[in-house]
């Protein structure tokens, strides 16, 4: 081996703990409220190689399926019945909600979850329709987003929210731990 090429394995090295290290997952967070405004529940966000891990554990709800989705807007004002939030999310406007809508999904569509006969909801699920980057497929663009769950299961095939009924809870989609974040990256550089 000359040291030419030892000074390009040793580069090529150096890259890889750079690209390992460097960009920390990005995570967000999401607090859910009920329509009385009081906390119910969380959700966490999780950038993964496959797409975003979304878990939730929520309480209070109505046994059986509810809809959920991410909406456009990071506002959940429970006197406007969560209306706040917006439509769901979507990068382009023309395209239907529904996993089984012709033309669909929108990005923030997600399958529907079940709450337990006490009420309580703790589901996991992923999606690779958006990020929670900074590039082109983020959700958080200027006006954010939020996580809705909606009274009932979704249809994944009416407009505009697959029959689902009322928005029963939301919570505004909080980035806490950007990609490129140097508190994030130094942390995991000491792991
Ligand atoms: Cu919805």
């Amino acid at each position: 081996m000359n040291n030419s090429t030892r000074v390009a394995i040793a580069f090529v090295m150096a890259a890889g703990l750079v690209a390992a290290t460097a960009a920390p997952r990005a995570h967000a967070v999401a607090k859910l409220i009920g329509l009385n405004g009081k906390p119910i529940g969380l959700a966490t966000f999780q950038q993964t190689p496959r797409g975003v891990l979304i878990e939730i554990d929520a309480r209070g709800l109505p046994p059986g399926a509810h809809a959920m989705m991410i909406h456009t807007t990071a506002s959940c004002d429970p006197k406007t019945s969560f209306t706040s939030a917006g439509p769901v999310f979507s990068f382009e406007q023309a395209k239907p909600h529904g996993y089984l809508a012709t033309g669909g999904p929108r990005a923030g569509d997600l399958p529907h979850q079940f709450a337990a006969s006490d009420g309580t909801l703790h589901a996991s699920t992923l999606t690779n329709a958006f990020s929670l980057g900074n590039g082109k497929k983020s959700i958080f663009d200027r006006d954010g987003a939020s996580l809705i769950i909606h009274a009932e299961a979704d249809d994944y095939t009416s407009q505009p929210d697959g029959n689902s009924g009322r928005r029963i809870a939301c919570g505004t989609v909080i980035r806490t731990v950007a990609p490129g974040m140097r508190k994030g990256a130094s942390r995991r550089m000491h792991k």
